[in-house]
């Protein structure tokens, strides 16, 4: 395939094109008695849970998630840590203490520092960095509910020192979280967690309510719903990223082992009907060999029905004429996840600067990153690599200007800074320079 051929084949739908399963579409229809698109629901809901608070909260909490909750019962208590204790595989905890191990060592190495300079004349230039007050980490819930989001999007915020962290996260029926959801965040020290999910809590950490107070930002994946909601409540909070449905693109030469290849494409596709796994190969006997296997190994698949459909939708398997074009259309796709599975891929890093985490080799792959080497596994996608970074220590901080003058620095500067307020019409901003000219 040519270049042209392919970048048509790689575009990617807009995270608000997103048109709803057909089953939601008809619960939302009628939940609000008319056909409203996903954009129009969240806007509703926002709306609501802006202007009226926990009444909202509670009113979507219980008619969407159906938890029977109340504004008493809406924070996760001592006790239902204690229970969550009790409900969970100490080996899988253990091995949870090591990925958090993991992350927080990788993250601590992101640690920006805070610079102060000297200038003439003894003024002093710098920026503080200093963690947000106060962040919400959104954690989806029913088949979604994973505890690794929980270390990612935790343990950066903790490393950054941010002071108040909450997190929500959906209740099931039966209005409790996921027991390794709950584990999780006690051990990274998390423990004011509230029992809501959706765009109603999304809009509850944006605004607050009388029960959950408010945050300055919000990360964290979520459905096309919290995605909507998050760009809806931007510019009163902060937002991480607009993630939508997981995806991996692999580029692979001939030396590529086409086992491995089909289950690292299904490990994204697992995740969603939406996922998209793609193999972009300049070998006509890797592509086969790839087809051949995905069909295997899906067959042996617990999530078979939710991979099948995701490779039936966004799945594909691309040959290229040759490695130069599959460099070219892996950075045009930007894709979360980008594994390197060719004989040299150093050799092929330098040229790759469109996606969210790398992958390089036969050993490397995307699951190790989803879980446990220390990278953070929130990631941007459908393109936007191409302008969002991977969460990070960063994410929950903010930098401020210092500016310390002497009188010899200020006087020297003063015919510069008046002559520009002057022909900015500005006679105050020249003035308050000119005062201390005359001093
Ligand atoms: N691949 C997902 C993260 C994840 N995988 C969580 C397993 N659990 C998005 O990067
Ligand atoms: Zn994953």
């Amino acid at each position: 395939m040519n270049a042209e051929e392919i970048a048509a084949l790689l575009k990617k739908k807009a995270f608000d094109e997103t048109e709803l399963s057909p089953g939601v579409q008809a619960a939302c229809d009628q939940m609000w008695g008319e056909h409203l698109t996903a954009a129009q629901i969240v806007d509703r809901i926002v709306d609501y849970v802006r202007r009226v608070g926990d009444e909202a909260l509670l009113y979507f909490t219980n008619t969407i998630d159906r938890a029977g909750l109340t504004a008493e019962t809406l924070r996760v208590t001592e006790r239902e840590f204690d229970e969550a204790r009790t409900l969970v595989d100490p080996k899988v905890v253990d091995s949870l203490t090591r990925a958090i191990m993991n992350v927080k060592k990788f993250h601590e190495e992101q640690m920006p520092k805070s610079w102060i300079t000297n200038r003439a004349h003894g003024s002093i230039l710098g920026q503080k960095i200093t963690p947000l007050d106060s962040v919400g980490i959104y954690v989806p819930g029913g088949t979604a509910a994973y505890s690794s989001s929980v270390i990612m999007n935790a343990v950066p915020a903790k490393v950054a020192g941010v002071p108040r962290i909450v997190m929500a996260a959906p209740p099931g029926k039966d209005g409790k979280l996921n027991p390794y959801v709950l584990v999780t965040a006690e051990k990274i020290g998390i423990t004011e967690i509230y029992k809501m999910g959706g765009a109603q809590a999304i809009a509850a950490l944006a605004f607050g309510t009388a029960t959950v107070p408010k945050v300055n930002k919000i990360t964290g994946p979520g459905n096309i719903f919290v995605t909507l909601a998050k760009k809806a409540v931007y510019g009163h909070v902060d937002i991480d990223m607009l993630a939508g449905p997981s995806e991996i693109l692999i580029v692979a030469d001939d030396s590529a082992n086409p086992v491995y290849l089909a289950a690292d494409l299904l490990s994204q596709a697992e995740h969603d009907p939406l996922a998209s796994a793609i193999l972009i190969t300049d070998s006509e006997r890797i592509a086969k060999a790839v087809a051949a296997e995905v069909e295997v190994q899906l067959k042996e698949l617990p999530r078979e029905e939710i991979a099948a459909a995701s490779l039936r939708t966004m799945g594909k398997i691309i040959l290229a004429n040759n490695m130069e074009t599959v460099v070219a259309m892996a950075n045009l796709s930007a894709p979360e996840h980008l594994e390197v599975m060719t004989k040299a891929p150093f050799q092929l890093m330098p040229l790759l600067h469109n996606c969210g985490a790398m992958f390089l080799g036969t050993d490397s792959p995307e699951p190790l990153g989803d879980y446990f080497a220390g990278p953070n596994h929130v990631l941007p996608t459908g393109g936007t690599a191409k302008f969002y970074s991977v969460l990070n220590v960063e994410t929950f901080m903010k930098k401020t200007s210092i500016i310390a003058y002497t009188n010899k620095a200020l006087l020297e500067a003063a015919d510069d800074i008046i002559a520009m307020a002057e022909a900015e019409g500005l006679r105050a901003h020249a003035n308050a320079i000119r005062k201390r000219q005359e001093r």
